[in-house]
C-alpha cells in the first residue's frame, strides 16, 4: 500500500470516529438535559417554591371587635393598636428563617390599614397616632431593613363600600391596588382571596391583573375564583393545613375557579392538568384568623406545626402560616415561641443528609453531567436524570454503615415538568432482604419537595423504586434524616 493510500485511509478513519464522537452524546443522552414534559413553572413559581413558608398577617378592624368577619360598620375609632411595632413581627420570622410575609392591607370588612386616598374608611380616621399612621407602610419598612419579602392581601370582597360588585367598584378597587403597588416598594406577592368574591366577574380581575403586571412585574398571584387565569399559585381546598396526597402542581384551569366546587382536585392537583398553578396552604397557628385572648390556649403546638410542614411543604406545596398580632400589635409570645421551635426543628432536622457520601447504583443513568451522586450534594444546580426512554428506575443507596433516621426529602427538577408518578422507597440491614417503608409505599407525585416521616429504621442500604413515570426521572435530591424533636 502506497504511502498517499495510507494516510487517506488514516483521514476517512478519522472522519468516521469524529462523526461517531459527535453523535454519541445524543445517543448515549451523555451531555443533553432531559426535554421538559408538560406545563413547567414560570420564573415567579420557582422564586415562590424556594420561598417553602410564607408568613400571614392578619391585622385590622376585626382585631379590635374581636370579629373575623366584620361587617364593615364599626367605627374607625375603634382601631388602637397601643404598641404596634411590625419589626417585632419580622424579628420572629428572622429567627425561625421565614422570609417572606404578606400584610392584610384591607379585610373584607373594608377597613384599611393605610391612608388610603379613595375611602375614609382607615387608619386615617382612627385615634392611632391621630390618623398619621400606616401600617402598610410600617410593614413593607420592617420587611425591608429585615430582609423580608412583602406581599399584600387586598381583599376583593368588601362588606363597607356600597360599591362593592358594580364597575364603580372595580375603579375604586384598582385605584387602592395602584396605590400600594406604587408605594410601598416591591411587592412580591399579591392575595386574592376568593371568600365572598363571587360577584367579581373575570373582567375585574384582568384589569386588575393588568396592574400588577404593569407596577410590579415580578408580582406572584395568588389567584382563585375569577381571578383563576392569573394564579401563579392556587388555594389548596381547605384550611386546615393539609394538602393532599399525591399533590400535584398542575391542575385544569376550571378547577382553580372553583365552579360549581373542586376540593378534590385543588387538594391534590390533576397529574394531566394544563395549568401550572400549584397549592398555597393558608392555615393560622390559632383557630381563628384573627386576635381573640381566649385562644391564646389554642396556638398550635410545635409537633402539630411540624405535622402542617409535612403536609404542607412536604406535599410539593408552600406553607402560609398565619399570625394574628394582637390588640397591642404585637405576636404573642406564645406565637412567637412556637415559630421559633419550629425553625429549630426543621433547621436541625434537616442539616444533615444521612445519604450523604452513600456510593450509588442505579439501572438507566443519563451519563456524566447527571450523575447519580447530584441526589445528596446539596448543590442547587446539579440532579441525577436517567437515560431517556426510561421512565422508571431503581436506585440503591449503599450507607456505608448502619444509620437509623425516621424522615425522608425527595425533590424533583421542577423545571423539567412533574415527570415520576409512582415511587417506594425501601431499607436493608443487608443487602438482600428489602423492607418496605409503609409511608413511603405507592406514592405518587414529588415536584418541589415531598416528605415523609416514620418510626425510626435502622439500614445500611436504602432504595428509591421509580415504578411509573411521564418521562425519565429527574431526581435534584434525596435525602434520609433523624428528626431534632
Ligand atoms: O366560607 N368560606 O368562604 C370558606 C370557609 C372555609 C374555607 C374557605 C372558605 S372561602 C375560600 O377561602 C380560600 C382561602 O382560604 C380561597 O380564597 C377560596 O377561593 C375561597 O373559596
Amino acid at each position: 500500500m502506497s504511502i498517499k493510500k495510507i494516510v487517506l485511509r488514516l483521514k476517512n478513519r478519522l472522519v468516521f470516529v469524529a462523526a461517531i464522537g459527535a453523535f454519541l452524546p445524543f445517543y448515549a443522552n451523555g451531555q443533553t438535559a432531559p426535554t421538559p414534559v408538560g406545563p413547567v413553572p414560570n420564573a415567579r413559581q420557582i422564586e415562590w417554591y424556594h420561598r417553602e413558608i410564607i408568613a400571614f398577617f392578619h391585622f385590622g378592624m376585626n382585631t379590635f371587635t374581636n370579629d373575623n368577619e366584620g361587617d364593615g360598620t364599626a367605627s374607625p375609632e375603634r382601631f388602637n393598636p397601643t404598641a404596634l411595632d411590625c419589626n417585632q413581627w419580622t424579628s420572629v420570622l428572622k429567627s425561625a428563617g421565614i422570609g417572606t410575609a404578606i400584610f392584610v392591607a384591607k379585610h373584607a370588612d373594608g377597613f384599611c390599614n393605610w391612608p388610603t386616598a379613595h375611602t375614609n374608611y382607615s387608619v386615617k380616621n382612627s385615634p392611632w397616632k391621630n390618623g398619621k399612621g400606616d401600617v402598610v407602610k410600617e410593614f413593607t419598612d420592617a420587611c425591608k431593613s429585615a430582609g423580608i419579602k412583602a406581599g399584600i392581601y387586598l381583599g376583593p370582597h368588601d362588606r363597607h363600600d356600597s360599591r362593592y360588585g358594580t364597575a364603580d367598584y372595580s375603579d375604586y378597587y384598582a385605584s387602592q391596588l395602584s396605590e400600594l403597588l406604587r408605594n410601598y416598594g416591591p411587592i412580591w406577592e399579591i392575595w386574592w382571596d376568593g371568600a365572598g368574591a363571587d360577584k367579581l366577574t373575570q373582567a375585574f380581575y384582568t384589569r386588575w391583573a393588568d396592574s400588577v403586571r404593569h407596577l410590579q412585574p415580578n408580582c406572584v398571584v395568588f389567584g382563585t375564583k375569577n381571578s383563576y387565569l392569573f394564579a401563579d399559585c392556587r388555594w389548596m381546598g381547605n384550611e386546615s393545613g393539609i394538602a393532599g396526597d399525591p399533590c400535584w402542581s398542575t391542575i385544569n384551569p376550571s378547577s382553580i375557579k372553583e365552579e360549581p366546587d373542586h376540593i378534590n382536585e385543588l387538594n391534590h392537583g390533576e397529574v394531566n392538568g394544563t395549568a401550572y398553578a400549584p397549592a398555597e396552604v393558608d392555615v393560622s397557628i390559632r383557630p381563628s384568623w384573627f386576635y381573640h385572648t381566649e385562644e391564646d390556649a389554642h396556638v398550635k403546638s410545635v409537633a402539630a406545626l411540624w405535622d402542617i410542614y409535612f403536609n404542607s411543604v412536604g406535599h410539593n406545596s408552600v406553607l402560609l402560616l398565619n399570625y394574628p398580632p394582637n390588640k397591642e400589635g404585637l405576636v404573642s409570645p406564645i406565637d412567637a415561641k412556637r415559630t421559633d421551635s419550629l425553625g429549630a426543628l426543621i433547621r436541625g432536622t434537616f442539616k444533615t443528609n444521612l445519604a450523604s457520601g452513600a456510593a450509588i447504583k442505579t439501572l438507566h443513568s443519563r451519563g456524566a453531567k447527571y450523575q447519580p451522586s447530584y441526589m445528596v450534594d446539596n448543590l442547587e444546580n446539579t440532579y441525577y436524570a436517567a437515560a431517556d426512554g426510561f421512565n422508571t428506575d431503581t436506585i440503591v443507596f449503599n450507607l456505608g454503615a448502619a444509620k437509623t433516621f425516621d424522615v425522608l426529602m425527595l425533590q424533583e427538577v421542577i423545571e423539567l415538568g412533574h415527570r415520576t408518578t409512582g415511587w417506594s422507597v425501601e431499607y436493608s440491614k443487608n443487602g438482600k432482604t428489602w423492607i418496605p417503608i409503609p409511608e413511603a409505599t405507592g406514592k405518587q407525585s414529588i415536584g418541589y419537595k415531598w416528605l415523609v416521616k416514620f418510626k425510626p429504621v435502622t439500614a445500611t442500604q436504602v432504595r428509591l423504586r421509580i415504578t411509573d413515570g411521564k418521562a425519565s426521572p429527574a431526581i435534584h435530591t434525596f435525602g434520609i434524616y433523624k428528626q431534632q424533636m
